[in-house]
């Protein structure tokens, strides 16, 4: 079936033009699509639901349809306008459900995309990165009061970074492929982090910090911005919107926007954490949940950062050991060269950890 075909499923009004590929994300394949309506054009973002990560699509678009109801809502009684500040999934002209199943059984779905704006991979500008970070801190609060029990578990044990050792510590026992003798150095050095890594979960099982609504995925790219003016405009990718830590946010994001290169780079002397960056995210994130963190919540921000950065790389390798079957690969040994890039800025984390002790210190 064709992207176009796809298309005519859901309820645009227009005419189809074309659509290109987008390579960013390592699960769904997305597509931008354009559209004329009145002379006018008009942009989709289409994608089709990685169904070999997301067992059940359906719930996972009950969980985005639920959240960016909630989400509107709140936008609306601001008086924003929300068709710039939240996601909107169309609708299946037959069955009204906000996904299409194609031939094969494949989920697609169909966003609106938010006009004139722009996401970035990257982000050197620290005023972006402040922004980016109260972005996610506002979308926090807006979820505040969403009643976390309410929502699918969509991937269970997503952010359980100790559940996530378990499968890696097995992974390399058995050895599928063969290459975990070959990366015995890496093995070894997340072991060595596994303590301190799976300790936020420990703190969370004792109920020392409390389970909100999350959004478990924030990288700087999942924030739209407007083009001309830089403002920050929605939250984007809610697939894994789930009940998790405050600290599993702020750790997930640090651990995108403030490492000095991109995570995948496999030049891994090029890794570190940028202090600046991570103080400009701080600093945007943590001014708008003042008031919602537990004296204990804000303790374990940090603990966050190393902790998803430990995680990414045990999930990482743990994918490379098994053979590549989880995240897209452009490459042979692109899971690898992540895993020693996440492992490299674990470390840089490590050692850096009193020097953002004392930053996180001014701004709660
Ligand atoms: C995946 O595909 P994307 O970029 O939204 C992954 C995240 C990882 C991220 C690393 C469902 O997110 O957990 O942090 O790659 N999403 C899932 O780039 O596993
Ligand atoms: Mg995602």
């Amino acid at each position: 079936m064709t992207i176009g075909e796809i298309c005519s499923s859901f309820n645009i009004a227009g005419r189809y033009i074309n659509c290109s590929e987008l390579s960013t994300g390592n699960i769904n394949s997305t597509y931008l699509v354009r559209f004329e309506r009145e002379g006018e054009e008009k942009n989709y973002i289409v994608q089709r639901i990685n169904k070999s990560v997301f067992k059940q699509p359906e719930k996972v678009m009950e969980n985005i349809v639920n959240v960016t109801h909630y989400v509107r809502k709140q936008i609306e009684e601001q008086g924003l306008s929300t068709q710039k500040f939240v996601l909107r999934a169309f609708a299946n002209k037959t069955t009204g459900e906000p996904f299409f199943i194609d031939e094969m059984g494949d989920y697609w779905r169909c966003y609106r995309f938010i006009h004139n704006s722009i996401t970035y991979d990257s982000c050197e500008d620290l005023g972006i990165i402040e922004r980016v970070g109260s972005a996610f801190g506002k979308f926090q609060n807006y979820l505040d009061g969403f009643d976390a029990n309410s929502l699918h578990i969509t991937i269970p044990n997503f952010h359980n970074t100790v559940e996530r050792y378990k499968v890696f510590h097995g992974a390399v026992k058995e050895d599928v492929r063969g290459r975990a003798k070959k990366v015995q150095a890496e093995i070894k050095k997340l072991f060595e982090f596994e303590e301190l890594a799976c300790k936020l979960q420990k703190h969370l099982d004792a109920g020392e910090i409390p389970l909100r609504v999350t959004h478990n995925d924030t990288k700087c790219n999942n924030v739209s911005f407007d083009k001309d003016t830089g403002e920050a405009l929605a939250v984007l990718d809610l697939d894994t919107v789930m009940p998790g830590a405050i600290a599993h946010d702020f750790g997930d994001a640090i651990r995108f926007i403030a490492n000095t290169t991109l995570e995948d780079d496999p030049n891994v002397e090029k890794v570190d954490l940028d202090i600046d960056k991570y103080e400009a995210f701080a600093k945007g994130f943590v001014s708008q949940l003042k008031n919602t963190l537990t004296d204990f919540e804000r303790k374990t921000l940090n603990l966050g950062v190393f902790a998803m950065t430990v995680e990414l790389a045990v999930r990482f390798l743990t994918d490379y050991i098994m053979g590549d079957v989880y995240f897209k690969t452009k490459y042979p040994g692109h899971n690898l060269d992540r895993a020693r890039n996440q492992i490299a800025l674990s470390q840089a984390i490590f050692d850096k950890m009193e020097v953002i002790d004392t930053i996180i210190k001014k701004y709660i």
